[in-house]
């Protein structure tokens, strides 16, 4: 059983700056998650944070497809029971920078909802948690483009 894995984010763009680490813990039935990003534009913002379907970078973070969604329901906010897997929501920046700590109950490391192999994605714009009535709000949040991104692996 896969106890602890992490995220190592890299920039999109060649000349970004957004960088950081991600660090998932499964406890009994839920998953820990602690966020410690860098670079991001200053000031205090919101961004879109989410687990996307594949952990695939070859064409930046674009090859991470949509947001991990395996019951094919509405893009939504992190605490709606019905959302996409992969929606954890904001992180807000102090100064460019995020530290925070969230826990989840839908993200998995193991079994049928495993985040594991998949892309987390940093976002430039705050995720409307399906509620902004823009014709992405259901699908993305419309959060968009992705700063950076880092494939979710098995750590010790
Ligand atoms: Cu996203
Ligand atoms: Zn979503």
């Amino acid at each position: 059983m896969v106890k602890k894995a992490i995220a190592v984010l890299r920039p999109d763009q060649p000349d970004g700056t957004v960088n950081g680490t991600i660090i998932f813990t499964q406890e009994a039935d839920e998953v820990k998650v602690d966020i410690d990003i860098k670079g991001l534009p200053a000031g205090n913002k919101k961004h879109g944070f989410h687990i996307h379907e594949f952990g695939d970078n070859t064409n930046g973070c674009t090859s991470a497809g949509g947001h991990y969604n395996p019951h094919n329901n509405n893009h939504g906010a992190k605490e709606d029971e019905k959302r996409h897997v992969g929606d954890l929501g904001n992180v807000t920046t102090v100064d460019g920078c995020v530290k925070e700590q969230i826990i989840d109950k839908q993200i998995s490391l193991d079994g049928e909802c495993s985040i594991i192999g998949r892309t987390v994605v940093v976002h430039e714009d705050e995720d409307d948690l399906g509620k902004g009535g823009h014709q992405l709000s259901l699908t993305t949040g419309n959060a968009g483009k992705r700063l950076a991104c880092g494939v979710i692996g098995i750590t010790k």
